[in-house]
Order: structure tokens, then sequence, then C-alpha cells
């Protein structure tokens, strides 16, 4: 592995396989990352930046940016956490990403008597996340028996193994379908980018900072569109109250119709059919909702 590069390069932790793959190599590409998409390599070379993905377990992947080997990495907030309770982790948060929201929960079967965190008192909880959910029962003064499992956690209370169970949710489907009903939260969880705070080099320092721009420009640009309308010169204050979180818009007279005007302005909201459905009837026409690629202030 070219672990010790001569010319200064940003190694970047992704999982290989899960449910963080896909979003995290989209993320990449749309930063404008060019890499094969390789199954089979672990190492993957940008062709156009001076970069390199490593893939793995993403369990992994805090230790790997904590100790240097890659300077940032894509990961899982609960894994991030989890680990953070066991070991000193020299790395940061740099960016959430939006991607892979789920919630470390407590659920119990549907008909077992639940009247709060009480009602585990005693109780035997089956999880992957034992030093999360110990530190959630003792900040409650809950004494309960942590079960440690490798997987599978879900049928643990039908084996009799458990009482409850303390695993992620996302829909809630696979609670429902094994006869559990979620009790409480754990923590709440999305895809986060974890950066080292070992980085001593400037160029590799100066890597980063252009990544993370790159990685903003993708990210405002996500909840933002571009709306292009006509209208009435007369309507334009009514007009710009409905547009959501509009900035700065350009207002041009039309060509050969002087009292009508073209408006073009960036929203930062989502425009939803309702917004359209009232732009209309506030007299506009031709209206055009543009998805934006990047936002670079
Ligand atoms: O092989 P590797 O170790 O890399 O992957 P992994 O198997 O440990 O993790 P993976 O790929 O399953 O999940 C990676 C990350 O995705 C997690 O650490 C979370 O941050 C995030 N994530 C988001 C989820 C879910 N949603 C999720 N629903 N991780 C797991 N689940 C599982 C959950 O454990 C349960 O079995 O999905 C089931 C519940 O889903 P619902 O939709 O039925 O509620
Ligand atoms: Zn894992």
């Amino acid at each position: 592995m070219n672990v010790k590069s001569k010319k200064p390069l940003l190694r970047i932790a992704v999982q290989k396989n899960g449910r963080l793959r896909e979003a995290s190599e989209s993320l990449l590409r749309q930063c404008g990352l060019d890499f094969a998409s390789s199954r089979d390599a672990l190492l993957i070379p940008c062709k156009n930046f001076p970069a390199e993905i490593l893939l793995v377990r993403d369990d992994d992947v805090p230790q790997l940016v904590s100790s240097g080997v890659c300077q940032l990495g894509v990961v899982g907030f609960n894994v991030f956490a989890e680990n953070g309770e066991m070991v000193d982790l020299k790395c940061d948060i740099s960016r959430k990403l939006g991607f892979a929201e789920c919630r470390l929960a407590i659920a119990s079967p549907r008909e077992s008597k639940f009247d709060g965190l009480k009602s585990l008192e005693g109780k035997r909880i089956a999880t992957t996340y034992p030093r999360l959910l110990r530190k959630f029962l003792d900040n409650h003064r809950i004494n309960s028996q942590v079960i440690c499992v490798s997987g599978s956690v879900e049928v643990t209370p039908m084996l009799e193994i458990a009482d409850a169970i303390c695993d992620l949710v996302a829909t809630g489907t696979t609670l429902r379908s094994h006869g559990l009903e979620e009790r409480a939260t754990v923590l709440e969880s999305e895809g986060i980018l974890l950066r080292s705070v070992a980085i001593d080099d400037a160029e590799v320092a100066s890597l980063i900072d252009r990544f993370l721009l790159r990685i903003d420009g993708v990210q405002a640009a996500r909840q933002s569109k571009y709306i292009m309308l006509n209208t009435h010169r007369k309507n334009l204050e009514s007009i710009v109250k409905l547009i959501p979180g509009m900035e700065r818009p350009t207002v041009v007279p039309l060509e050969g119709h002087p009292d009508m005007i073209a408006l073009h302005a960036v929203a930062r909201e989502n425009i939803f059919w309702e917004t359209i459905e009232s732009l209309k009837k506030s007299g506009a026409t031709s209206i055009l909702v543009v998805p934006i690629e990047k936002i670079i202030e």
C-alpha cells in the first residue's frame, strides 16, 4: 500500500460495501473527483486531484483518520461516537453530510409493559453499541444488563436472550416486522466527514481546504433551486414575497413588452408545487425551476 507518498497526497477513507458506499462515492464525484469504480481495488487514485480513496470497513474509519493514515474519512456518526467512547480519537467532525440518517434506539416487544425508561430497570438489553447504551443508561440512572452481540440484534427478544434491544432504526420496518416497538432514542445519526487533527503539512492542509470548499458548494446547491419567471412589473413585489429563501433577484425588462419583466433568482429552499401555484395566481408565467449543481460564494 502506498502509505508514504512523496508528493502531498490526500487520502480519504470510505466504506467499501454497505449503506454509506453509494452516497459517499456520489459526493466525491460531485466534488469533481474522477476515479475508477473498482469493486476489487482497496486504494483508488484520483485522476484529476492529488488524492486517493481507501476502501475499508466503516468501523475502521475513525481509527484510520485519528492515526493520520487517512486525513479525511466518511462514517456514520454512530460509529464515531461508539469508538470515541472507547479511545481518545484525534479527529474532528468536519462536515455533516445529510445522508444515511438513522437513530440508535431502544425497542422492546410490542406487548411488553413500558412506562418510561424506568421499565428497563433490571432488564437485559442486547446491542452492538455497548458503550453508547451504557452511557445513556448511566445518564438516566437505569441499571440494566447490557448484552453485547455482533449482529441480528432484533431476534434476541424472540430467542429470550434479551428483554429489549438497542439498534439502529431508519424507517422502523425491521422493528415492526420483529414485533418490536421503539421506546427511546439514544443517539441521532447521519453520515459525517471526519478530519484528522494531526495535519502538519501545509500543502495537505491546503488540499483539504480546497476539497471542503467543494463539499460546501455541493451541499449549498443541494438545498437550492434557480427560478426564472416572467410577470407584469406591477406584480414584482407580491411575487418576490412568495419565493422561499430568495436572494438578490435579477430583474430584466422583456424585449418588446415594456410592462413585462423577467425575474431570475436563487431560492435557498426547495420550491414545492404549492409555491408554483401561488406564483401563477399572482401573475407569473413561463416559470422555470432548475436544479443547481454548485454554489461557490
Ligand atoms: O461492512 P461494514 O462494517 O463496513 O458495514 P456495516 O454492516 O457495519 O454497516 P452498514 O453498511 O449496514 O451501515 C453503515 C452505516 O449506515 C451505519 O453505521 C449507519 O450510520 C448508517 N445507517 C443508516 C444504517 C441504517 N440507516 C440502517 N437502517 N445502518 C444500519 N441500518 C440497519 C439497522 O441496523 C437495522 O438492522 O437497518 C435495519 C433497520 O432499518 P429500518 O429501515 O428497517 O428501520
Ligand atoms: Zn461496520
